[in-house]
């Protein structure tokens, strides 16, 4: 398992197969996200295939009441996984069923995302958001990569939170300035498993986050 700040989102196997870039990628990045895509063509057994290599966590945006939200994440701590990210507009008691499953089972909040769309409804609330995220003891919170401004605002009241931040590369957004805003995740997806050559991509972002003197 590698101790980079890069976690490769593998929303297709168009080019490359999952399993064999968690494998060929594990010691250079920090985890693999997946999403619904992937679950969706592999089912879930996918999630304990990728474990083997990586940490893997589970971007199923859970947004349910509580006993369904438990049961998903009993469903995804089964097989293995390292996190689950879960909405926080659902509210306290909605996460609070997911962190009570097993402390293994990291819950990563979203309080703001990366599109346009974003800006309208949910990422004027993220302050409020991030307060419910750490009321509940969320260990991570994401935060757009590509929106700099939003990841610094937040920042400063996640505490012990880690921010994960996707939207770098397709979505605009550049590691080094989103890890320099305060995230301590870049989540990557695009750029890196629609390359002929992964490893490359994913050194050039190591090397990229290295020189710029960020440990
Ligand atoms: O705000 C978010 N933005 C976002 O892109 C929250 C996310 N979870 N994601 C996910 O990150 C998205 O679903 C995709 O899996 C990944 C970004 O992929 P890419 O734009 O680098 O290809």
């Amino acid at each position: 398992m590698g101790n980079s700040r890069i976690i490769v989102a593998i929303d297709s196997q168009e080019k490359h197969k999952a399993v064999d870039l968690a494998r060929n990628l594990s010691d250079d990045i920090f985890g693999v996200k997946i999403n619904w895509p992937l679950v969706l063509e592999e089912g879930a057994g996918i999630i304990s295939k990728i474990s083997r290599y990586s940490r893997a966590i589970c971007d199923f945006k859970v947004a349910d009441i509580p006993n369904t939200n438990r049961l998903i994440a009993e469903k995804v701590h089964s097989h293995g996984a390292y996190g689950i990210i879960a909405h926080a507009v659902t509210g306290e008691d909605s996460l609070r069923a997911i962190t009570g499953v097993s402390p293994d089972l990291k819950l990563i909040t979203v309080v703001a995302m990366s599109h346009p769309g974003a800006q309208a409804f949910l990422n004027p609330l993220s302050e409020r958001l991030i307060a419910v995220a750490r009321s509940v003891g969320s260990y991570g919170i994401v935060a757009p990569g590509n929106a700099t401004g939003i990841i610094a605002r937040l920042r400063a009241d996640a505490g012990e939170m880690r921010i994960f931040s996707p939207g770098i590369g397709a979505q605009g957004g550049n590691p080094v300035e989103a890890i320099k805003a305060g995230a301590d995740y870049v989540i990557i997806g695009r750029t890196i498993y629609q390359s002929d050559d992964p490893m490359e991509a994913v050194s050039r972002y190591n090397a990229e986050i290295s020189a710029s003197g960020i440990r």
